[in-house]
């Protein structure tokens, strides 16, 4: 099994609230229908669909004043964008079921505490594609809190044969500029050796909350960053042909 994260940087433009980047995405969709690739996992992330809404209502944060509206509103943006996503699938004949992040995870203070693997298990074995998504989730101490799709691709990594991470950048960068050359092979790179980022960045912590997740998930399985804003390098690498990405290894 193949996960597939597509991020929100690559399906939305972050400058504009619910703005779809469509000519992307279902280029993107095509790849994935293109390629070798028998069973997998899509993740999506929140873009500009999930994180307005989640750091208006100071989702990822301790306290949030009010959860119940936050979450009612910030799900309903995440289910909206996840439809969008399931629709120009089944434009492509690919059988896509949503799987809501926040309906198979709990969190702790924060940090991923359980998710239900086997929920994507069964609807693997009918043949469907599971689609799942970062979403505003139940937290054990904080009550709400978010849930990456990045959390969603550490809680399904013991499954995968491969993760593959889409973004928008050909690889991890080690300088803040992301001008110098990205570093193909992550190891032994660790995340505290990224540069810091200045600007407000995702509520889900940006590229450095990022690698600190993959870095977990290459302990478990192949590990990639590549750009799906560059065509066919989704498809390749589904198919086990050699990309310019980063591979983070163990
Ligand atoms: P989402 O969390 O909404 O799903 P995503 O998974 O696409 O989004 P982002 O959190 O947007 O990922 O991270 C990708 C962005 O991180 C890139 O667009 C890039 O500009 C930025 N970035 C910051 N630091 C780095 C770095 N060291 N190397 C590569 N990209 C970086
Ligand atoms: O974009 C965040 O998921 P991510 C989801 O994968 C929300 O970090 C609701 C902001």
């Amino acid at each position: 099994m193949i996960l597939i994260k597509l991020g929100g940087s690559v399906l939305t433009n972050k400058d504009r609230e619910y703005c779809f980047r469509t000519d992307v995405v279902e280029r993107l969709i095509r790849e994935i229908k293109k390629s070798s690739a028998e069973e997998y996992i899509i993740v999506h992330g929140g873009g500009s669909f999930g994180h307005p809404g989640a750091e208006k209502y100071d989702l990822n944060k301790e306290n949030t004043e009010k959860p119940a509206e936050g979450m009612s509103k910030v799900q309903l943006d995440m289910r909206r964008m996840n439809n969008h996503i399931l629709e120009m699938m089944l434009d492509e004949d690919i059988w896509g079921v949503s799987i809501p992040g926040g309906l198979v995870t709990i969190f702790e203070d924060g940090e991923l505490y359980e998710l239900d693997h086997e929920i994507f298990q069964r609807y693997l074995s009918l043949g469907t594609v599971p689609v799942s998504f970062g979403d505003v989730a139940i937290d054990k101490d904080r009550r709400v809190t978010i849930c990456s799709g990045d959390d969603i691709m550490l809680g399904l990594s013991s499954l995968a044969d491969k993760a593959i991470f889409v973004s928008d950048v050909d690889g991890i960068y080690k300088d803040k500029n992301l001008k110098d050359e990205f570093t193909e092979d992550m190891l032994p790179l660790e995340p505290e050796d990224l540069p810091e980022q200045e600007e407000a960045i995702d509520v889900t912590g940006g590229m450095n909350q990022k690698v600190k997740k993959m870095v977990e998930i290459a302990k478990k399985t192949e590990t990639y960053l590549i750009n799906g804003d560059e065509k066919d390098r989704l498809r390749k690498i589904l198919n086990g042909d050699e990309v310019i990405c980063t591979e983070v290894k163990r």
